[in-house]
């Protein structure tokens, strides 16, 4: 008997099918930023970098420098990341075949390139404005700026995003997310806490006024980050409040925006009640900010518990989204990636214990939980790996080593 047969025993002795389980966590798809691949600087800007609302520490040696090589690395990483896969884009990622174009007049054609790559390789896409990283970010604010003209840019900058996901979507024959997010806040005590978000909502009705069937419209809200302390203008309750008053746009959640001892593993299922999609930005956060690479832990799993145990599957969508420069870029992709599927297959292996909890025997309910935990998680997974025809835990990281010292390190 193989270890995968003789631990797919000891799950069937929980009740627990691990063929299912599988297939699920293969079927599910898991969108991958690009912008793990180089900083989030982008195309439209490299000198500039990432800045005014973002910002990427770290300095390790071979970032992908354009579109030729951000597709290469991609593609190494998910030669070690089993599963369905999406590509999460950014408008800074623009690709510029006859010439330059600014935030408020990018079009289609120049995310193109992106759909031919995405169709060649079956991936769909998701896509997001960008608003940062660019001067007409004026005192820190952008869609909430005091400024008309600066408003007035944003606005024309997010329209035109959405109607590149409408036309992304059309091409792929699929939906696309369009999440907004924006760095506007301020590092010390406002004098004004609600004209800023009066003019944010004024301006979100000015964008999303048009609904465009293939797509998701998302507004990612955020708590607190460097530089920007003391007031958030897209908080929590804000954009939970615009979502829900509005039809058709979602409020996304990602991990790393919250109080530190919230969790949104709690929050999904406050979702799910009122809204029938519930996009994720799947990150780690640590302090103050968000945007670690992914780790298997307790939180990461828990979530993807609540995506399993409330049947949100196809309710829940899965973005990753963390940027770390201090590390083998292609290396950090894989670890962040890999861990979000080992999570959700583990998730998927965990006994249903709602009946015990409905019946009042708390008992048995902590008994299985803990039990299952440390059942031989490792073989189903290697088991998993193997069939994706991906590198196994042990074996992945080799490859990727050899793809820094051949292709990386000679990009000086
Ligand atoms: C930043 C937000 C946002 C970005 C990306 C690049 O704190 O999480 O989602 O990370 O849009
Ligand atoms: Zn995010």
């Amino acid at each position: 008997m193989t270890r995968f047969e003789s631990a797919k025993q000891i799950y069937q002795s929980f009740g627990i099918d691990v063929d299912k389980a599988m297939a699920a966590a293969s079927a599910m798809p898991i969108s991958i930023h690009c912008w793990q691949g180089d900083d989030v600087v982008g195309f439209d800007n490299p000198q500039g970098g990432a800045g005014n609302g973002i910002q990427t520490t770290g300095s390790y040696p071979g970032r992908a420098r354009d579109f030729e090589e951000l597709k290469q690395d991609f593609l190494k990483a998910c030669s070690c990341i089993p599963g369905r896969k999406r590509i999460n884009i950014h408008a800074c990622y623009a690709v510029f075949t006859d010439g330059w174009a600014d935030r408020d007049k990018l079009e289609y054609r120049h995310f193109a390139p992106w759909v031919d790559f995405a169709k060649a390789h079956g991936f769909g896409i998701d896509f997001n404005p960008t608003v940062f990283s660019h001067p007409m970010i004026k005192d820190g604010l952008s869609l909430s700026s005091p400024h008309e003209n600066v408003r007035s840019f944003w606005v024309e900058h997010c329209i035109r995003c959405r109607e590149i996901a409408q036309k992304i979507g059309e091409a792929l024959d699929d939906t696309a997310l369009c999440n907004i997010w924006i760095p506007d806040g301020y590092k010390d005590i406002p004098s004004d806490r609600l004209t800023p978000r009066l003019r944010l909502k004024e301006s979100l009705d000015r964008i999303l006024e048009k609904p465009l069937p293939n797509v998701i419209d998302s507004v990612e809200s955020k708590v607190f980050a460097v530089g920007v302390e003391s007031y958030t203008v897209g908080s929590s309750e804000f954009y939970l409040n615009y979502a829900a008053s509005r039809k058709g746009v979602y409020p996304l959640l990602d991990n790393g925006h919250y109080h530190p001892t919230e969790v949104v593993s709690d929050k999904i299922a406050a979702m799910l009640p009122f809204f029938d999609k519930v996009p994720l930005h799947v990150t780690r956060g640590v302090r103050w900010d968000s945007d670690h690479v992914v780790i298997f832990e307790d939180e990461l799993r828990e979530i993807m518990k609540e995506v399993v145990r409330n049947d949100a599957m196809e309710k829940v969508l899965i973005g990753l989204d963390f940027f770390d420069a201090s590390i083998d870029r292609v290396a950090a992709w894989v670890i962040g990636a890999r861990n979000a599927r080992k999570a959700l297959l583990w998730a998927l292996l965990q006994p249903d214990l709602k009946k015990e909890q409905d019946e009042g025997d708390f008992t048995r309910r902590l008994a299985m939980m803990e039990d299952a935990k440390t059942l031989p998680f490792g073989d189903i997974w290697a088991e998993f790996c193997k069939c994706h025809a991906v590198p196994e835990d042990g074996a992945w990281y080799d490859e990727i080593l050899e793809y820094e010292k051949t292709v990386l390190e000679a990009r000086i």
